[in-house]
This record gives structure tokens, C-alpha cells and sequence, in this order.
């Protein structure tokens, strides 16, 4: 921090009162700007959002010591508090205008210009965006501001006022409190009044737009629908669920979760919207015949269905980023025998229409125990924007960041020393299988029970090794086998279930599960960076 020297504080004025109005002042400038400019994205298709590009440059410039923070920012509610630091931000940059714009109107609009300036460049490289839209908005998003500052500027009495059809002496960087000198510090109650209500208009003006421009920008993203109606019926469709692969008792998560319940991470502010006519999916790199298909193409190969259970890697224990649904997709190995995989071609990359990668070994692909998918799919319907559509990768076995590219666009098969990708690049594992775990969704943590029966549940998951068995310790007493749902597959997890006569006092539980090849999870916690959380989920409950 720099100290001043000089008199800025000098005793005589009391600066307090007209700095507030100033930075009110800007605020509300700053808040008309954004509006018209959230307004504007909601309005104009493909105009983007200036908030939204600004908060998708933040996630895509982390630094690399932040990176944990924003991996975990990644659910649909941290999404939200993004957007409001961006607006935060962005209006405290605002105040700091209007403090200047007392001394310096042009200095205060060249505040404005280089904040629309820097939105306009986080907007321009989003690969998505178009880039005459983004300079549209940005200029909009600045013009309002300089605009709404001037006038309320002047309603504070720092500026000459507004006079359409100027006629004076050019006003612009001259522009100065009438009063030549300092700003006046005691403003006449009529015109603080006037001040007070203009801003508290443009301010509940822009409220109102910029709700209005989200909403908009919301109708023109919709979440939880497909956005095509339905997929051709597969070749290989899935065997109806026995009864004992999904236990029904009352509360127990479901086996299979609904699309719109199932977890969502991502680095996008917004799904991308993917049209689906002119979408394509190509194979690149090392193969023999490079391969391009559009839905259509895709859709006609044979499809086959298959459940999987997904996980983030970034998923603490006892965490909610996993989820097991049926998804309906074309056999990755299909593809790439079409294409001809070259030797030494170790690495397959999945990049996305936004830029993302993923990279996977090609050996764990085409191990003839797992099937992994080009996903057209979830739950017999076409994938949710916000899951990938029209197209995603579905790798059993493995973390999403390494395997599940959403909204695909390229499958490059190339080395594993050629590419590292997107999490890979920022510290995370190259290699990412999926960890074995186990969670307690019943009773959750510090609950109060009645004594009696009280059933445990849960869920497990080691794909694609399966689980073997899942046990749980009352108060470090003797581990305790559950009671299984018959698993679906290895790739699959499954519910766990033990009836506990629960007796007054405090407890705790703990789960452990073991995997098909007989490892216990590993009971050390850790993570969940560079490679998944580890340790055993416990919960405390008190039993009266
Ligand atoms: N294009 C793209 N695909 C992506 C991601 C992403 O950020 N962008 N995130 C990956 C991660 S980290 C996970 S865990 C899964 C989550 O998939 P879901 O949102 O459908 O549950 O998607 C993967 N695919
Ligand atoms: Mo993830």
C-alpha cells in the first residue's frame, strides 16, 4: 500500500459525505451498465454475457494454487456466487469511477472504457462467443455507464449539468464542479434529493433489466430437458432392473438417478447450446482413416445401453459429485477400429466444442472387459445440454476429468508424453481411476434418533472392479458385513443396508467398503487433489 504525502485528507473539508455520494454515483452508473448489457445477451442471441465471460475467464485462469478452490466450485450454487463476485467486483471498480469522476470525468470514463475493454477480451476468447457481439455489448455495457455517470454526476453537483446540444466550451476532460475547485460539500437539499432519487431510479432500473436479462439468458439455456425429443431404440438395449439390484427400503438413494438430479461439474458458466444439424465429431491424429460424423451418422451406428457410475474426482468423502444412470451410446472401440488406431498412438484425447480435454490410455479403452461409449444418452433420453449434448465420452472406470469430455467435438488419438489434459495441466493426476468408496446416507450427521431400530444405508462404488463387500463400525467396535443390492455390473455402484439397534448416547459410524480384487478402500484421509479423496466416511448421531 502506498502511503500519500500529500494533503489529501486536508482538515477544512470533510470529505466523507461527497466521496459516498460519488461512489453511490458510480454504483449506480456501473449497475445501468451492467444491465443493459445483461439485457442486451438476453435480448440478441449469441450476444454474451459479460458477467458470465468475465466469470469463465476467472475459471480459466486460475492461478495454479487456486485450483482446488475452483475445482470445488464447480456445483450449480457456486456458479451462482461466481456471478455475483463478477457484479460485486465490477461495482466496486464502479465506485472507484465515481470517486475519480469528481476530480476527473475523463478519468472516470476511461475507468469504464478499460473495464469494458478487459470484458470485452474475457468474451472475445471465449471460443464460443462471437466476437462483434461481445464488442457490441461491451461498448453498450460502457456508454451506459459514462452516460448514467454524467448525469448523476451533475445531480450531485460535481459536474455542470447534462445540456443536450452542448453549446459552451467542449466538456471532457475539463469538466470540473462548478464551483472550479473542490467538489461542493454541501449540496442543497433539493438537489441531494434529486441525487438520491435518480440514482435510487437508474438503480432499481437496472435490477430490474438485469433480471430481466437473466432471465432471458436462462429461457435461452434451459436446464433438465433434452434438447432433441428421443433416440432411435438400441440394437443392445439394457435388461430391465431385477428387483434386488435396486433396494426400495424407504429413503435409500436410488441405483439410478434421474437426469435432473444427477451431479453436474463442469468449467462453463453456461451449458454450451449445441446444434445438434450442424454438429460434428471427428477422429484425428494417429489413425488410418480420419473419421468425421454429424448426429445423424452417429445415430445410426448400433447403439447399445449400459449402467455406469460416473465420479468426480474432486469429490470429498461422504460427498455428492457421483451419480449411476443407464446411458445409451455407440461403442467407442467401433469407432476406433473404423478409424484405424495407429501403434504408439497411447493416448486418447477428448476435446469438447468449448476447448475442454480429457486423456485417457488407449489400453484402458480397449480392455475387452469395459465398453467404453460415445454417449448419446441418459435414461432413454437424449443427454441433458448440461450433460454433454449431443455427445460425450463415458469411460468406465475412470474420474470424469480424464474421461468424460461433454458436448464432444474431437476424439484425437496421439501419445501419452504429447498432451496433458486440461486438469492434468493444472496439477491434477494423468492417470485417473476411479477410487473405491463408500458413503452413509442414512442416518446423516447430527441427526438425534429414538433409540430401537434405526437402519443404516448408503451407497458404494469401485468401478470398474465392483464391490465386493461394504462393513460398518459402531464406535470403533468390530466392522459389521451390510447387506448388498445385487450389483448391476462392476462398472456400477451398489446400496448397502444394516439394521442397528441403536442404544441412548452419542455414536459414530463408519463404512469401509472392499473392491472385487479384495483391496479394502484406503483408510488414510487425503485428497481430494492430485487423485481422489481417500478415508473412511463416518457420521455422528445422538440416540435418546
Ligand atoms: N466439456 C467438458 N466436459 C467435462 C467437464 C468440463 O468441465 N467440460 N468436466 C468433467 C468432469 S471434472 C466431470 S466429473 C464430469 C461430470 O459430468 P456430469 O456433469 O455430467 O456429471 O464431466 C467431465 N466432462
Ligand atoms: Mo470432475
Amino acid at each position: 500500500m502506498t502511503e500519500f504525502a500529500d494533503g489529501r485528507h486536508s482538515p477544512g473539508s470533510s470529505p466523507a459525505r461527497p466521496v459516498l455520494r460519488a461512489a453511490g454515483a458510480g454504483v449506480a452508473a456501473g449497475a445501468v451498465g451492467i444491465a443493459a448489457s445483461e439485457l442486451l445477451a438476453g435480448v440478441v442471441p449469441g450476444a454474451p454475457s459479460l458477467i458470465i465471460a468475465v466469470g469463465s475467464f476467472v475459471i480459466a485462469k486460475q492461478p495454479p494454487g487456486a485450483k482446488d478452490l475452483v475445482a470445488t466450485l464447480f456445483g450449480t450454487s457456486d456458479k451462482l456466487a461466481l456471478n455475483v463476485a463478477v457484479v460485486i467486483v465490477a461495482l466496486l471498480v464502479a465506485a472507484v469511477a465515481g470517486v475519480v469522476g469528481r476530480r476527473s470525468f475523463g478519468n472516470a470514463s476511461r475507468l469504464f472504457a478499460g473495464f469494458g475493454l478487459a470484458a470485452f477480451a474475457a468474451a472475445a476468447l471465449q471460443p464460443l462467443n462471437s466476437t462483434v457481439l461481445a464488442a457490441v455489448n461491451a461498448a453498450l455495457a460502457t456508454g451506459a455507464s459514462i452516460g448514467a455517470l454524467r448525469i448523476l454526476l451533475a445531480d450531485a453537483g460535481f459536474l455542470a449539468p447534462v445540456r443536450l446540444g452542448r453549446t459552451g466550451r467542449d466538456e471532457d476532460d475539463g469538466s470540473v464542479a462548478p464551483s472550479g475547485g473542490m467538489p461542493n460539500a454541501s449540496m442543497p437539499g433539493w438537489s441531494r434529493r434529486r441525487f438520491l432519487l435518480r440514482a435510487g431510479a437508474f438503480l432499481v432500473g437496472a435490477v430490474a433489466a438485469g433480471a430481466l436479462g437473466r432471465l432471458l439468458i436462462a429461457r435461452g439455456h434451459p436446464s433438465g430437458v433434452p434438447v432433441s425429443a428421443s433416440l432411435p431404440a438400441p440394437a443392445a438395449p439394457a435388461q430391465p432392473l431385477v428387483a434386488d439390484e435396486s433396494l426400495a427400503a424407504t429413503g435409500i438413494t436410488p441405483i439410478v438417478i434421474p437426469n435432473d438430479a444427477f451431479y453436474q461439474i463442469d468449467t462453463e458458466l453456461l451449458s454450451p447450446q449445441v446444434d445438434a444439424s450442424t454438429w460434428q465429431l471427428r477422429v484425428t491424429g494417429m489413425v488410418d482413416h480420419p473419421l468425421t460424423f454429424n448426429y445423424s451418422e452417429l445415430l445410426a451406428m448400433p447403439l447399445f445401453e449400459q449402467y455406469v457410475t460416473l465420479a468426480c474426482v474432486s469429490n470429498e468423502v461422504g460427498g455428492g459429485l457421483v451419480g449411476n444412470t443407464l446411458w445409451t451410446g455407440v461403442h467407442l472401440k467401433e469407432v476406433l477400429a473404423q478409424a484405424g488406431v495407429q501403434s504408439g498412438a497411447t493416448q486418447i484425447v477428448g476435446r469438447s466444442v468449448d476447448g475442454f480435454t480429457v486423456g485417457f490410455p488407449t489400453a484402458w479403452a480397449l480392455d475387452p472387459s469395459r465398453e467404453p461409449m460415445i454417449a448419446v444418452g441418459m435414461n432413454r433420453l437424449p443427454l441433458p445440454a448440461e450433460h454433454g449434448y449431443p455427445a460425450r465420452l463415458i469411460v468406465p472406470g475412470l474420474y470424469g476429468y480424464v474421461s468424460a469430455t461433454k458436448w464432444l467435438s474431437e476424439i484425437e488419438l496421439t501419445t501419452r508424453e504429447a498432451f496433458d489434459a486440461y486438469w492434468v495441466a493444472l496439477g491434477w493426476a494423468k492417470d485417473g481411476p476411479i477410487l473405491t468408496a463408500s458413503r452413509i446416507d442414512h442416518p446423516s450427521d447430527g441427526t438425534t434418533l429414538a433409540a430401537g431400530e434405526v437402519d443404516i444405508d448408503g451407497l458404494a462404488w469401485a468401478p470398474d472392479r465392483g464391490v465386493a463387500s461394504v462393513e460398518v463400525s459402531i464406535d470403533n467396535g468390530p466392522w459389521q458385513t451390510t447387506m448388498l443390492s445385487r450389483a448391476i455390473s462392476r462398472a456400477t455402484w451398489v446400496q448397502w443396508w444394516l439394521r442397528w439397534q441403536a442404544k441412548p448416547g452419542q455414536h459414530t459410524i463408519q463404512v469401509r467398503a472392499t473392491d472385487g480384487t479384495g483391496a479394502v478402500q484406503t483408510q488414510t484421509p487425503g485428497g481430494p487433489e492430485p487423485a481422489g479423496a481417500t478415508g473412511y466416511h463416518q457420521v455422528q448421531v445422538s440416540v435418546s
